[in-house]
């Protein structure tokens, strides 16, 4: 058996909730100090769509002065939002899976997986608020796209400020049900409020958590299917192509070794236009993950490995961050040494 298809067996056993436990639960998910793995990655997110903002500036009674610190209990609000449930939402149950397919190779030509509701009669977008509350930053567009986006949103909630559409994807159904459950405001749904509480007070506008995760549940319109080992993911192009690209965990922790993680960047960067932005997140040195009954394979990576990937996959490197995971942190759910933190721009044409 391949190695790929090796690993695709291993996914068949991941289970959301335990991989969401491993990793988005105290010890990693602890919010009291930035010490700890999940508050950094946040940071990270959060300086990254805040930057080049304009607004504020030097006026110190603007709220666009940059991030703050940690300050506990602002933009707290009690009470919240009723959670729409966008009746178009596509959980990818209803396309075609790529997972193990018989038959021939997708077809080129019309997109087999229907991203665009035909109509939304009942949803309007929903602006932010305009300057200078929230000022455009560098990275913003009309369509940002999440690469294995697994059962998890916390990647999304700074980009969520920036761009119109999210789509989220994922190769499992269970992890886009997850997403989905998240989205309809599913009482079962795995809870994020911790994260999107923290981010509102690390962005520093006294903004309440509520509105943030209304605008993400506004903004996350499609779920769908992905395998970062076609040459095109999607099954189809993205029409129009993605403004931002975003990965976290994912690329090394499904492909066999460093050759196929340097392919599945080239190929998710095919979904971005010229002069796009690329944020990856991911493992240092890691050779394993557990999610439940599953031990998934994962290439263990030096930051040169991914700064190699990064060049021959053609993206221009704008800010490289590294962290040291903790004694603490190494709780026996996998083996990483470290996280690593991306930055990078597609060349224009
Ligand atoms: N982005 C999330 C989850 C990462 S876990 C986070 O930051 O925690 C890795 C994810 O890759 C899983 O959700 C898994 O289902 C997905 N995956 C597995 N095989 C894949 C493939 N061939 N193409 C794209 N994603 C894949
Ligand atoms: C992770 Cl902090 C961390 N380390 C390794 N794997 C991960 N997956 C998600 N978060």
């Amino acid at each position: 058996m391949s190695s790929l298809a090796a690993l695709r067996e291993g996914y068949e056993r991941f289970d959301p909730r335990a991989y969401l436990e491993n990793n988005y639960l105290p010890p990693r998910a602890d919010f009291s100090s930035e010490e700890f793995v999940v508050p950094w990655k946040l940071r990270c997110l959060a300086e990254t769509f805040a930057s080049g903002e304009g607004g504020g500036g030097e006026d110190p009674s603007s709220p666009c002065r940059g991030l703050g610190k940690l300050r506990h209990g602002v933009g707290e609000h009690p009470g919240s939002h009723p959670a729409r449930s966008p009746p178009w939402l596509d959980l990818g149950v209803h396309l075609p899976s790529p997972q193990p397919r018989v038959g021939p190779p997708p077809r080129a030509g019309p997109p087999q997986v229907v991203l665009v509701p035909p109509a939304a009669p009942n949803w309007v977008w929903d602006p932010h608020p305009p300057c200078p509350s929230h000022p455009p930053g560098e990275i913003r567009g009309r369509t940002l796209i999440d690469v294995g986006s697994g059962p998890t949103i916390y990647q999304l909630l700074s980009a969520c400020d920036h761009f119109e559409e999210i789509v989220a994807t994922d190769y499992l159904a269970v992890n886009r049900e997850e997403l989905g459950r998240w989205v309809r405001g599913d009482p079962s749904a795995f809870d994020w409020s911790p994260f999107i509480q923290h981010v509102c007070r690390i962005e520093g506008r006294g903004e309440p958590w509520q509105e943030k995760q209304r605008r993400l549940r506004g903004r996350l319109r499609r779920i769908v299917p992905i395998d970062v080992h076609r040459p095109e993911p999607l099954g189809a192009p993205l029409h129009p192509p993605a403004d931002a690209l975003l990965s976290a965990f994912c690329l090394e922790a499904v492909s066999p070794d460093g050759a196929a993680f340097t392919r599945a960047l080239r190929h998710v960067g095919s979904l971005l236009r010229p002069g796009g932005h690329v944020v990856l997140l991911g493992a240092l040195g890691e050779t394993f993950y557990l999610a439940g009954a599953a031990r998934l394979p994962v290439v263990p990576l030096a930051e040169a490995d991914v700064r190699a990937a990064l060049a021959a996959a053609g993206f221009a490197l704008r800010d490289f961050r590294s962290y040291a995971m903790p004694p603490a942190l190494r709780t026996g759910v996998d083996d990483v040494d470290g996280v690593f933190f991306v930055h990078a721009q597609k060349p224009e044409a």
